[in-house]
């Protein structure tokens, strides 16, 4: 990684290279606990987490909301005199953004880097000719990409789906997109490709054939992949899982839902899963429930680091600030070996009236210092023992004696149920699950105790 700006134009030309200054600064524009190069257990900080800025979010997304028009005037869109000049700008920003910030990585989505032309062929090149200016900056930077997408649910003529169209049209285009999008991923030497269905759903069943758009999707998700398989991809394909909205309801609603539509269609060899926090709320569950579910199936990839508002019932897709969700994420994660090619990417927006230049870069340094003191208190749970002890005891009785053998499947339930019978009932079962004990333990760790 280098910190010089390597862009066109300068446009955060009052904010410089954000440093570690740690815990006792009072300085807005410095890290306070993420030392990218401190080591935590067997790794550098930096490549613990490997953190992703989300291209949409933080050079596209103006504020616009149901009810109001954009707040964030970005001076890289508004000084353009057409929409490649605009995309060519923002890629300045973006690019100088990540470089000061210290970030890795980055996402994009295909119309994030480049506008839609008045044909296919038209936008295939303007996302050429970005992919093109990408390379060279990610060359000049040391930036890299964590993943690609196509965005298949902004333009009107998705409002029935993409995949999952019921016009065989539509799907065609979405190939288009899908192709296209790949093919930068590839130039731009992109770890992994995300599919998230936004569209991939239906607003009601009274007008759906669920089983033909399920099955639609499959097939279009296998072409994406022998496509880029064919030509030379060896990253990672995620599906983000996310119950619904925009659509009443998104076939990949939660984690266990696409684990099992992966393996239906035998997909679980190359695709896995790209959690995001605040999709686990809506779909009524935690962030770690989602985790854990991953990589119990083997399946974890990569994550879109971001919070929800408990008290709302959309995606808010605020920053993550919460020391309790990080630390017990990041426990997951690293119980599931680490990242691969997956990241943590901040699929995150700064509020609507958060209209300072600055406030971009605040907003994700406090996710970053979020997760690094979550990664502190992961490797300490591990380090310390006290709570993986008390799992591994607690299921102790399944690696010795009948239990062992339960295991292994050497018992069939009439041997199962005369051990039951032989032991009779006793306390047998009557013991504490700790539950309170541990969360205090952990509670500890959080205080640095
Ligand atoms: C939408 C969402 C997307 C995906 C990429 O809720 O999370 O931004 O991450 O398409
Ligand atoms: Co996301």
């Amino acid at each position: 990684m280098t910190d010089f700006y390597a862009g066109e134009k300068e446009y955060f030309p009052k904010i410089k290279k954000i440093n570690y200054e740690g815990p006792k600064s009072d300085n807005p524009l410095a890290f306070k606990y993420y030392d990218a190069e401190k080591k935590v257990g067997k790794k550098k900080m930096k490549d613990h987490l490997r953190f992703a800025v989300a291209y949409w979010h933080s050079f596209c997304a103006d504020g616009t909301d149901p009810f109001g028009s954009a707040t964030h005037i970005h001076p890289w869109i508004s000084g353009a005199k057409t929409p490649m000049d605009a995309a060519s700008n923002k890629m300045d920003a973006a690019f100088e953004f990540i470089t000061k910030l210290g970030a890795e990585f980055y996402a994009f989505h295909d119309r994030d880097m480049a506008p839609e032309g008045a044909s296919p062929a038209e936008s295939e090149k303007n996302l050429f000719t970005m992919t093109a200016k990408a390379k060279k900056l990610q060359k000049a930077t040391g930036v890299k990409l964590l993943w690609g997408t196509a965005n298949l649910f902004s333009n009107p003529r998705f409002m029935n789906g993409a995949a999952t169209n019921p016009e065989f049209s539509v799907v065609a285009l979405a190939a288009t997109q899908v192709k296209a999008a790949i093919d930068a991923t590839i130039e731009l030497g992109g770890q992994g490709y995300t599919f998230w269905g936004g569209r991939e759903g239906y607003m009601s069943l009274i007008n759906t054939d669920l089983k033909k758009e399920k099955d639609n999707l499959a097939r279009f998700l296998i072409m994406a992949r022998d496509y880029a398989r064919k030509q030379g991809f060896k990253g990672a394909f995620y599906i983000e899982p996310k119950p619904m909205e925009p659509s009443k309801h998104q076939y990949d609603f939660d984690t266990e839902t696409v684990i099992g539509f992966l393996r239906y269609y035998g997909l679980d060899n190359d695709f896995r899963l790209n959690i995001e926090a605040n999709h686990a709320e809506l779909a009524g569950h935690d962030f770690v429930h989602e985790l854990e579910t991953a990589a119990a199936a083997g399946l974890f990839g990569s994550v879109d680091a971001n919070r929800g508002d408990t008290m709302n019932g959309w995606d808010t897709d605020q920053f993550p600030i919460s020391y309790y969700e990080t630390a017990l994420a990041m426990n997951a994660i690293l119980k599931a070996g680490g990242f691969t090619t997956g990241g943590l990417n901040f699929d995150a927006k700064i509020r609507r009236n958060s209209v300072d230049l600055s406030d971009l870069f605040i907003a994700h340094i406090g996710g970053m210092d979020a997760f690094a003191i979550g990664l502190e208190i992961a490797n300490r749970i591990a380090s310390d023992g006290v709570i993986p002890n008390f799992i591994k005891k607690r299921y102790a009785s399944f690696s010795a004696g009948d239990g062992a053998k339960f295991a292994k499947g050497e018992l069939d339930l009439e041997q199962l149920a005369k051990i039951g019978t032989d032991a009779g009932y006793g306390n047998t079962g009557i013991t504490s699950g700790k539950q309170e004990y541990l969360e205090n333990v952990l509670n500890g760790y959080l205080l640095g105790l």
